[in-house]
């Protein structure tokens, strides 16, 4: 198991990597450089990022997100253009070193919450939250402003406002495309990027729909068990695999992440993990909780098994923290709780690989 960390560059995130260096078992980070969808990743900023990550003694072999641009999503004629620069993202980013690519298929949004700082009142730190009633009531342009005014400032990943400005007109077009048109144009992008992952040696990992069912009449095909088994077929290959998101998946008490997890570990369809706890609070409402099992309602000693049995080499990231002792920074991706994270995981796979040993 490799312990990495997401950053977001020096310029954007106030987390100075010297920092995630000095949390222990720290090997490396899920970086990115902060790029709309479609375009080609140019090489010298590539470089310099992975100079200063590398100098600082950690790695840069995971890279969250190579965003996917919306016309793929749909199907129109110009994604061979998008498609062509993704293709030339992948040579450039193998040329230097890297091994995973996390991405997603969700059309419009990224992830989703309808507060980014709901207060946790057992102990007044905060974390992201989700509740479909509020989302009902509050439509996807109102959900959009509400989540640009709570980010601080900060971009936040897969929100980024050049891909929001159109939002109305690509919600219109989504009307005319259900699941099985999105699944065809998701072969169709991995028909085209696989073989050339194959023979660069880098895997696509496809990150679940978060929450982990269909919102606002989107189509979404990335958020069971079922939907998985599809994709990983429709390209079969062991290049297309997914970033399995306990959080994301978790969202939906009926997915039983350990047993997820083994399902496609012991496929070898597992190219990274984001690892983080979710407290149930009724039918499509949950918040995000603190690692610690007894914190929330996934239970991370299992998960961690189930990761040691199948897949005990793979990437894990401690996923969102929530905002305690007073941290200001992005939502989900401040310091401290993520650091918490970070030692718990790494104390939970001490004791399985002494077990087992
Ligand atoms: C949210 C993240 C996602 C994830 C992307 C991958 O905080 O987990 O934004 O990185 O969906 O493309």
């Amino acid at each position: 198991m490799k312990m990495t960390f997401r950053w977001y560059g020096s310029a954007t995130d106030p987390i100075p990597l010297k920092y995630i260096k000095q949390i222990p078992g720290m090997t490396g980070l899920m970086g990115l450089l902060e790029k709309p969808a479609g375009v080609d990743w140019p090489e010298d900023e590539f470089v310099a990022l992975k100079k200063e990550v590398n100098e600082t003694g950690l790695e840069i072999e995971v890279i969250e997100s190579v965003n996917v641009h919306e016309d793929i999503k749909m199907g129109v004629p110009s994604r061979d253009e998008y498609i062509a620069n993704y293709i030339s993202t992948i040579r450039m980013l193998a040329k230097h070193g890297v091994k995973v690519i996390i991405y997603n298929f969700m059309p419009v949004f990224d992830w989703l919450r309808t507060d980014l700082a709901r207060v946790i009142p057992e102990d007044g730190s905060n974390s992201l939250y989700f509740d479909e009633k509020d989302l009902g009531a509050m439509g996807p342009l109102e959900i959009v402003r509400k989540t640009s005014e709570g980010s601080h400032g900060f971009t936040l990943p897969g929100w980024e406002p050049e891909r929001l400005a159109l939002l109305e007109t690509t919600l219109r077009q989504y009307e005319s495309i259900g699941p099985d048109d999105l699944r065809k144009n998701f072969k169709y992008f991995l028909d085209a990027v696989i073989p050339v992952c194959e023979e660069v040696g880098v895997r696509m990992a496809c990150h679940p729909d978060d929450p982990a069912w269909p919102i606002f009449g989107l189509p979404r095909i990335t958020h069971s068990l079922e939907d998985f088994d599809k994709m990983v077929h429709l390209h079969d290959s062991p290049a297309n695999t997914l970033c399995l998101c306990t959080g994301s998946l978790g969202s939906n008490p009926e997915n039983d992440i350990p047993s997820i997890i083994r399902h496609f570990g012991q496929m070898d369809r597992i190219g990274a993990m984001h690892v983080r706890n979710v407290k149930y609070l009724g039918h499509h409402h949950f918040r995000e909780a603190a690692h610690l099992s007894s914190t929330g309602d996934l239970d991370l000693y299992e998960i961690m098994k189930a990761i040691y049995e199948t897949v005990p080499d793979t990437y894990v990231r401690p996923d969102h923290g929530r905002m305690i002792w007073d941290e200001q920074g992005r939502p989900g991706y401040g310091l401290y709780d993520r650091a918490l994270g970070a030692a718990y995981l790494n104390g939970l796979w001490e004791a399985i690989v002494k077990e087992n040993g």
